[in-house]
């Protein structure tokens, strides 16, 4: 306990020491957590504190039950996809954010050292693509905009440790997402009530691929699982195999890139048109402008399965890199 603390830090401790109900001993934590100076030497005792507030958090809930909802933290969508990372404590989520994107989250060698969302933006090749970093899961108690936010996103990237216990991890993962009603969009024709459920892609991810040993480890991991999963493994200390777990992401959000170009001049190659996979010509134009729609012609494209230049009409569908030049 760092000696320099204030006067007020005791007597709030004092007060959630005698704490009669939960709602009581929850204000005196939070006062401790303020009142607390913000240095690398406070980091842990921080994080004990707010464990501590969501355990008595969590038996408030249970008095309450259904309680109203806490509307929390609500992340505006950036770029081309939103990718949600979730998984027990201390397997490297706050790590692979910061290495991946412009965000610095706290990364810390004790676990619940993260307990708010934070997002940050992905380069991958010419688009940005958002990485949210959350808290661990917990049994004990999450807050309600967790799984909201689980919800809302394109992707949920479980992240898991390889020089732990990954089976044990992602089976926990997996059955703490069931537990709120979020399931992989692959296996949702296994699910006979669909209604209340929320269907997503996920991708698993081992992290900390830095041991001696840890292909072999992977390889193992990859045979102990007894469900098929997309599969990457990756060093967030490294960057070891970032560029495939970028691609993987890339291929799981389901959409492609088309370039525009003028006739007779070169296609501007920085800022494609993101569509859906499977979209049409007829996509494109209206995405570029409401009266393109009704007036498109045909259109000339450029492309790995086309010829240089080949008329299409407007049910072509569209691959990703293609170039297209539009004529009303
Ligand atoms: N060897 C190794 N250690 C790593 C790697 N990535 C993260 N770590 C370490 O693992 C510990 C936990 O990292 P965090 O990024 O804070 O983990 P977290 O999953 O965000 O943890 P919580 O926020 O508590 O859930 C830190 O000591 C990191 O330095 C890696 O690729 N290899
Ligand atoms: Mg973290």
């Amino acid at each position: 306990m760092p000696a320099n603390l204030p006067a007020a830090y005791f007597e709030a401790e004092k007060r959630y020491r005698e704490a009669k109900t939960p709602a009581e001993g929850i204000s005196a934590l939070e006062e401790m957590l303020a009142i607390m100076p913000k240095h690398k030497g406070t980091d842990k005792i921080k994080a004990d504190l707010r464990r501590r507030i969501s355990k008595l958090k969590s038996k408030q809930q249970e008095k309450k039950k259904l309680g109203r909802r806490d509307r929390g933290y609500k992340i505006e969508r950036e770029g081309v996809g939103q990718i949600v990372l979730i998984g027990p404590p201390n397997v490297g989520k706050s790590a692979l954010v910061a290495a991946l994107t412009n965000a610095d989250p706290l990364i810390a060698d004790f676990p619940h050292s993260t307990w708010k969302p934070t997002p940050g933006m992905m380069y991958f090749e010419d688009i940005q693509i958002q990485l949210i970093d959350t808290p661990p899961i917990s049994k004990e108690y999450m807050e309600p905009w967790f799984f909201d936010m689980a919800r809302r996103s394109d992707i949920v990237l479980i992240l898991v440790d390889l020089q732990t216990d990954p089976v044990q991890q992602l089976e926990e993962t997996v059955s703490f997402l069931k537990e709120h009603r979020i399931a992989p969009l692959r296996l949702a024709h296994l699910y006979e009530d669909k209604a209340n459920w929320t269907f997503l892609n996920f991708l698993v991810v081992a992290n900390k691929n830095d041991e001696q040993s840890s292909e072999e480890n992977f390889e193992i991991f990859r045979s102990l699982l007894e469900d098929d999963w997309p599969l990457e493994n990756v060093t967030a200390k490294t960057g070891y195999n970032f560029d495939l777990l970028k691609q993987a992401l890339f291929n799981s959000l389901e959409i492609i890139r088309v370039y525009t170009k003028a006739p007779g001049k070169e296609p501007d190659l920085t800022a494609p048109f993101v569509l859906k996979r499977g979209s049409k010509m007829e996509d494109l134009a209206s995405k570029i402008h409401k009266d393109f729609l009704e007036k498109l012609k045909y259109a000339r494209i450029w492309g790995k399965h086309v010829y240089d230049g080949q008329m299409i009409q407007r049910h072509h569908v569209l691959q990703d890199g293609d170039v297209v030049e539009i004529h009303l």
